[in-house]
């Protein structure tokens, strides 16, 4: 198998972890999405949507980072992907609310207006505005997140072991290094995302973030 891939991304970051956590034979290549590679052929012909992660197996290709860990889960068999019906559902939500309600929010909306130039508003009254309604919504999230998804009991987002729920969601928080977030109103979500930084191949898999960090380092940011 193949995974084309960038390490700083937020969406490939939990699927080499998972493939690290698995040792599942994959090769990576790095598409540079920093210079713009993913808008050219030959890679914009694998994903139009000119966006990394893609997996290749044989002549199966999958995009979608949420999807390719529940494909690579399955492949193995992993009990990180329940098979039980409500299990497998619970994680299933997880994964979805990740994907839209948090990362839209937390992501889109605080994390990358302040830092990624093209998202940036010229005016800087509507940049302080659009960063300060990120930050409302991202904070309406994490409390769910730390109040009802993790609570003050368990180690990880279902039980005692991670899911591939943790393993998205996990990275998907992990774009707040880029800033300096440190959570400090959620005590839930900090013994959590520990608990996913304790694990062997969080460091590896997640450098790029951190180099990400240390280079963004510098002004004042708006952070949670
Ligand atoms: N919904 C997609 C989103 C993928 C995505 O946003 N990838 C980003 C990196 S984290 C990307 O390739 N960006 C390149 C660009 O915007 O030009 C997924 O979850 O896989």
């Amino acid at each position: 198998m193949k995974l084309y891939m960038h390490p700083a991304s937020t969406t490939c970051r939990p699927i080499m972890m998972f493939i690290a956590d698995n040792a599942i034979p994959v090769d990576q290549q790095v598409v540079d999405i920093m210079t713009g590679e993913q808008y050219k052929d030959p890679y914009k012909a694998i994903n139009p949507n000119c966006f990394v992660p893609v997996l290749e197996d044989g002549d199966f290709r999958l995009t979608e980072s949420s999807a390719i860990l529940k494909y690579l889960a399955d492949k193995i068999g992993s009990p990180a992907y329940p098979k039980d019906l409500r299990q497998r559902a619970r994680v299933n939500e997880l994964m979805d609310w990740f994907n839209t309600n948090f990362y839209r929010t937390f992501g889109y909306g605080l994390v990358y207006p302040q830092v990624l130039d093209f998202m940036k508003l010229s005016d800087a009254k509507a940049q302080e505005l659009a960063v300060a309604a990120g930050k409302a919504g991202a904070e309406r999230f994490l409390a769910v997140l730390d109040q009802h998804l993790i609570g003050p009991q368990r180690k990880f987002l279902t039980g005692d072991a991670p899911t591939i729920a943790d393993y998205l969601g996990a990275g998907f928080l992990s774009a707040g290094e880029i800033v300096g977030c440190k959570f400090a109103a959620y005590p839930n979500i900090r013994r959590w995302y520990a608990a996913m930084q304790a694990l062997p191949n969080w460091k590896s898999a997640n450098a790029g973030v951190y180099a990400w960090g240390d280079f963004a380092r510098g002004p004042a940011y708006i952070t949670v």
